[in-house]
């Protein structure tokens, strides 16, 4: 299927994978220890495009297909994750609700900027009592006069310390709730009652941010209301179909994270064979190779095949959880196995290893957990 790429996309393609050997690699493990981007990565990362790679080229972006925007992100996330996921809330969850439902005067205002990197976007959907059911949020939005006055606490959102817009997800009504009382809106840096917390030490990820975002009787201009008046209660369907392709590139980070793996392992084993392993050892090892190899062809013919698919404009809501159990699964098991491989020099903080197993671990939560995505797939299967 990659084949079938333009040659434009392809030169592109190979333009980033230069990037991320030549400026991203050298920085991934000081990244660990200063849990931050460089300015400088960010700047190049702007220049590249990396900021708009789904929003359409008459909103400034790249335009590109989901099939090209997965493959970027599997290259992208052939090194440290923090990278791709730097990017990922304005490719993704924090503007593709303004790019689905929105209005055009909305669609005009943000999405360029976003595309240009130059305003960050960012989805709060996740609350202390409310992650994988989510719609049981507790944060609310009430209209006064010309305002929606804004309440709660959000959770565990990404880049919320760099982000100039969020895509924000609140009950309008209580009684109706997922179906008919839940919105979603514009909600910019700056605006009275906003105030985003210190960020979350996590296990992996490092250079990635999350942060608590608090809403405290935050007025937000009545136009904010993602698509306008007459989409008011319609955001709960917003939300979901944001991260219905969420799910998919998620996946997407992990099938490229465990490539990457599996090529670092190739290059150990053959050491190993060149210092002279015995016979046996090196068949176990080669069996573990094997099943790398077999279970990534696997993932990556599931995922294209997904993005494809949405790319013909088929809904892909079983499928992109089904993408993203297997991928994020996936790497987990290479990831571990690497460490086998590796042994203590895998362990190493030194290691690329070490960093990628922690990061790919997180993709099994992010973007909905694999216990979320089994029930919609039961769900949907049960459908039919
Ligand atoms: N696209 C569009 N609409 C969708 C949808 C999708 N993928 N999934 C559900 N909806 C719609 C349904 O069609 C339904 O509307 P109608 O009654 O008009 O048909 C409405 O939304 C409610 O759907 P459902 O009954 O499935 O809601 P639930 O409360 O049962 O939702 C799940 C259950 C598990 C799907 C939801 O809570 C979820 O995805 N949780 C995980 C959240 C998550 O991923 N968090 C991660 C952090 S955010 S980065």
């Amino acid at each position: 299927m990659a084949s079938a790429m333009s040659e434009e996309f392809e030169k592109f393609r190979l333009k980033i994978r230069n990037f991320v050997e030549k400026e991203l690699d050298p920085v991934s493990i000081k990244i660990e220890q200063d849990t931050k981007i460089p300015d400088k990565i960010v700047d190049q990362m702007r220049q590249l495009g990396l900021f708009g790679l789904s929003i359409p080229k008459e909103y400034g972006g790249l335009g590109l297909s989901t099939i090209e925007e997965i493959t970027i992100y599997e290259e992208i996330t052939r090194t440290n994750a923090c990278h791709r996921s730097r990017i990922g809330t304005s490719n993704g969850i924090g503007s593709m609700g303004i790019l689905y439902d929105g209005t055009e005067e909305q669609k005009r205002k943000y999405l360029p900027r976003i595309a240009a990197g130059e305003w960050t976007a960012a989805f709060a959907l996740t609350e202390p009592d409310a992650g994988s059911d989510a719609a049981n949020i507790s944060t609310s939005a009430v209209l006064k006069d010309d305002h929606w006055v804004l309440n709660g606490t959000k959770q565990f959102i990404t880049n919320a310390d760099t982000a100039r817009v969020f895509t924000v997800i609140a009950v309008t009504d209580e009684q109706k709730r997922a179906r008919g009382g839940v919105s979603a809106f514009i909600v910019e840096q700056g605006m009275p009652g906003l105030s985003i917390g210190s960020a979350d030490l996590k296990m992996g990820l490092k250079g990635s941010h999350t942060n608590e975002v608090v809403f405290k009787d935050c007025q937000v201009p009545k136009e904010n209301i993602i698509g306008g008046m007459e989409k008011v209660g319609e955001g709960f369907k917003t939300a979901m179909s944001v991260l219905d392709k969420g799910r998919l590139s998620m996946g997407a980070c992990a099938l490229g994270a465990a490539q990457k793996i599996m090529e670092l392992c190739i290059e150990k084993i053959k050491n190993k064979i060149i210092e002279g392993l015995q016979k046996k050892e090196i068949q176990a090892i080669q069996f573990d190779l094997a099943d790398m190899g077999i279970q990534i062809y696997a993932a990556r013919q599931m995922l294209y095949n997904t993005a494809s698919l949405r790319d013909h404009g088929g809904n892909i809501t079983a499928e992109a959880s089904m993408v993203k159990v297997f991928c994020t699964e996936m790497a987990s098991r290479i990831a571990e196995k690497a460490i086998d491989i590796f042994e203590m020099d895998g362990c190493l903080t030194s290691n690329q290893i070490e960093i990628l197993l922690r990061d790919v671990r997180l993709y099994r939560i992010y973007e909905g957990t694999s216990e979320i995505q089994r029930i919609i797939i039961a769900r949907n299967l049960l459908k039919k």
